[in-house]
């Protein structure tokens, strides 16, 4: 994977939290994706959410499957854990890690191509599971590293940059995490990071599945034909001297808007987003009402943002499987084979 590491001298004056680190102590390299990709601001957002935890870098493990969106944790928390996996197949390496050591913070990160079409089997599974993590699927409807296919969220009836029309129903994420159990679910948007910075604080200290669903919009969709800037102008005038992928450079969409307020947002492409954040007396504690109200605002061309449900007494994966509280991979031959006056009290109980 393609990186570029940062200077590490930094201002001595810079603010530290209370280990003693700065912002820059939780960055990673230098971003290679395109200028303007939401992908940059969800990562900026992770990075302010895990310096105000103040959470230990050696204690988090990021992990990602394959795509723009997976790409990212090589540009957040460079001093932490990371495993880059197969294509769809980040929660089942996940939930293993998890399993083996209990004692980190999981944090997965995936795109709405890796998580909804290729490893939907997956995602559905850690969710129902309660593997206790933060998944956060940024969501551009494309599959951007691919260059542009509809990926499973793109909404039917869209239009691709080349002006195909997407005759498939659209997932929504959110809704199937409802149903599928998971105890914290969100939506947020790229671009506001007064939402999704609290939204990752909180998501990363719940116990069992937490899961955000981040619109992030694509640069690329800009790539469309007329363009003298598009792939193909440039390729078809290219005296073949090398071969270029233009990226044309866009400034991100940022958003500022208060609860209960429904605002439209121009995205690079020239649709219009019409995004609903959660009114503040809004009940998060009721799942079915969760699920009502989200399609009810789908059914006005609404996307609901906010923290939609969170369980507070939720438990995870090792509470349900009763695992030891000493992390697996801590334990020592002696704890793993007791003998056989253990063995035969076990088999006593199960006859
Ligand atoms: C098994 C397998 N199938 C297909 C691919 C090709 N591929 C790489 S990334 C990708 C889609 C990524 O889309 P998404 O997850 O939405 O991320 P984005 O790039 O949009 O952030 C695909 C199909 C692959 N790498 N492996
Ligand atoms: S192709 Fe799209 S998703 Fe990928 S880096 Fe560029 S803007 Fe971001």
């Amino acid at each position: 994977m393609t990186y570029i590491t940062k200077p590490q001298l930094h201002h001595p004056a810079l603010a530290k939290n209370s280990l003693g680190y700065t912002r820059r102590d939780y960055e990673g390299s230098v971003s290679t994706l395109c200028a303007g990709c939401g992908h940059d601001s969800i990562s900026a957002a992770i990075i302010q959410a895990v310096y105000e935890l103040e959470l230990p870098p050696h204690r988090i493990a990021k992990l990602s499957g394959i795509g723009c969106s997976s790409k990212t944790p090589d540009y957040f928390l460079g001093n932490s854990h990371g495993f880059n996996t197969v294509h769809g197949r980040m929660p089942s390496v996940l939930t293993g890690a998890n399993m083996a050591n209990k004692d980190l913070i999981y944090l997965g990160v995936s795109g709405d191509g890796d998580s909804a079409s290729i490893g939907l089997g997956q995602f559905a599974h850690a969710m129902r599971r309660g593997v206790n993590m933060l998944y956060i699927v940024e969501n551009n409807g494309v599959y951007g590293l691919t260059k542009g296919q509809f990926s499973a969220t793109s909404d039917k009836g869209s239009k691709s940059k080349k002006g195909v029309v997407n005759h498939d129903a659209g997932i929504d994420l959110v809704s199937m995490a409802l149903q599928l159990g998971a105890t914290y679910v969100g939506r947020s948007f790229s671009g506001d990071k007064a939402q999704l910075v609290p939204l990752i604080k909180a998501g990363l200290m719940h116990r069992g599945a937490a899961f955000i669903d981040c619109i992030s919009p694509c640069v690329q969709f800009n790539n469309h034909q007329g363009s003298t800037k598009s792939y193909d102008y440039v390729r078809e005038h290219n005296e073949a001297v090398n071969r270029l992928d233009v990226m044309t450079p866009r400034a991100p969409i940022n958003v500022d808007y208060q609860p209960g307020q429904t605002v439209q947002v121009a995205q690079h492409d020239g649709s219009v987003l019409s995004l609903h954040k959660l009114d503040e007396l809004y009940d998060a504690s009721n799942r079915a009402a969760a699920l009502g109200f989200l399609q009810a605002k789908q059914a006005q061309g609404e996307v609901v943002t906010g923290l939609l449900y969170i369980d507070p007494d939720a438990e995870d994966l090792h509470a349900a499987l009763d695992t030891v509280d000493r992390p697996l991979n801590e334990l020592t031959t002696a704890d793993l084979v007791p003998g056989s006056a253990a063995l035969a009290k076990i088999n006593a109980a199960l006859r």
